[in-house]
């Protein structure tokens, strides 16, 4: 059954008496008609979180305006059709402890509050990050890198403090992110030039002891390329071998109209699932714009037409592309059905296109459309469709 056929059999009732008698009497069966309308509902999605309801979360990033208030449209949104948030960059490093030892958890604060208010889960991003961690994080007094005791020591406190201070209320950390480069090989971070592969499990084992009932993940981008996927599960296979926890590894999922292959994002989700962990999608967008990397020989500050050419959509998207990013959504939610039993969540990297941070990247200024809701916060066509994939079962 679904949303559109249980309106309509229901639609002379809720129109008034007239359609009574024509549908049946209500006075006699209003049992029936109660309990058919009850389960109508039950069986159709009627907000997003609900084609996946209830093993896998489904999620949204949100920025610091969306939650502190300022932004009245998010959360009606929010209430409908998501049961998790992930602040988009308050929960890092950088703005959580700009200077050493000093703690600044307004903004954190502000995100689970918002969430506790609307009925959501919070996913924490995140703990250690080689990105968006404050200078001093690598460096003494005199600029020089560290010793390996004392980065133990600086990440093992950020790590006890922020999960400590949340402990309860975050549902789960993403704990190291972006660890692995897309070779395989441990991304030459300082991180791992100070401590080598062991900050992984440093940050892992303080974030247990900080939180013993927090779900904890690893988080990355690129995951179909093969050789990141192996790295990836040698990781999780050689943390589990050494006893410590890790529930799941993100698949961050910035994707395009062309990349990646899906039958390759499918056997990373298999081979995830066979390393022992579950699979969640944290960062899922669809860019619609061509990409620098596969365009030649132009310089991206100076070249008027090439700024032309890759930023093509300003006033609009025709209809052959709004077909295709409708099209590839929907066979990523058929993938993400049929592999629901692997998943533990799917998070959207933000609401509306006009709060991407596609937009800026990798060229500033673009206009992009990755989400399900336009610059308008008007929910796309897809989202309805991806909503009755429920009924294909
Ligand atoms: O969306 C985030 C953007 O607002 C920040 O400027 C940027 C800073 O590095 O981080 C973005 O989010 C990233 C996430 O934290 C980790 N995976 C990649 C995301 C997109 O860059």
């Amino acid at each position: 059954m679904n949303v559109r056929k249980s309106s309509s059999f229901f639609a002379p009732l809720l129109r008034g008496r007239a359609g009574v008698s024509e549908a049946f009497s209500f006075s006699t069966s209003p049992f029936l008609i109660l309990l058919l309308f009850a389960l109508s509902l039950s069986a159709s999605a009627q907000g997003l979180r609900d084609v996946f309801a209830p093993d896998v979360l489904v999620g949204v990033a949100l920025n610091q305006w969306q939650t502190n208030g300022q932004d009245g449209r998010t959360t009606a949104i929010v209430r409908r059709h998501f049961n998790c948030i992930t602040p988009e960059n308050v929960m890092k490093s950088g703005p959580l402890q700009p200077v050493e030892g000093q703690f600044n958890f307004r903004q954190a604060d502000e995100v689970v509050e918002y969430a506790e208010a609307n009925g959501q889960q919070v996913i924490g991003h995140c703990l250690v990050w080689h990105s968006q961690a404050p200078s001093w994080f690598f460096k003494d007094d005199a600029g020089k890198p560290v010793s390996a005791e004392v980065l133990r020591e600086r990440i093992r406190r950020h790590i006890t403090t922020v999960v400590s201070r949340y402990r309860g209320r975050v549902h789960g950390w993403d704990v190291v992110n972006e660890a692995i480069e897309d070779d395989g090989s441990f991304r030459r971070s300082p991180l791992y030039n100070i401590l080598g592969e062991d900050f992984i499990e440093v940050a892992f084992r303080a974030a247990h002891e900080a939180d013993p009932d927090a779900e904890l993940y690893y988080n990355d981008y690129s995951m179909s390329l093969p050789r990141k996927r192996e790295a990836v599960c040698r990781l999780v296979r050689r943390l589990k071998e050494r006893g410590v926890r890790i529930d799941a590894v993100g698949m961050q999922s910035h994707l395009s109209l062309h990349h990646p292959d899906l039958r390759e994002y499918e056997t990373t989700m298999d081979s995830l699932a066979a390393a022992g962990v579950k699979v969640m999608v944290t960062e899922l967008d669809v860019s619609v714009l061509p990409s620098p990397w596969g365009f030649n020989g132009a310089d991206v500050a100076q070249n008027f037409d090439y700024q032309k050419a890759m930023n093509p959509y300003t006033e609009g998207l025709p209809d052959s592309i709004s077909a295709r990013f409708e099209q590839r959504y929907l066979d990523l939610f058929r993938i993400y059905r049929r592999h629901r039993n692997q998943l533990s969540r799917i998070t959207f990297w933000g609401l509306s296109d006009a709060q991407s941070w596609l937009n800026g990247f990798p060229i500033k200024g673009r206009t992009d459309y990755p989400l399900l809701w336009d610059r308008d916060y008007q929910a796309k066509p897809v989202l309805q469709r991806i909503m009755q994939l429920k009924d294909e079962d």
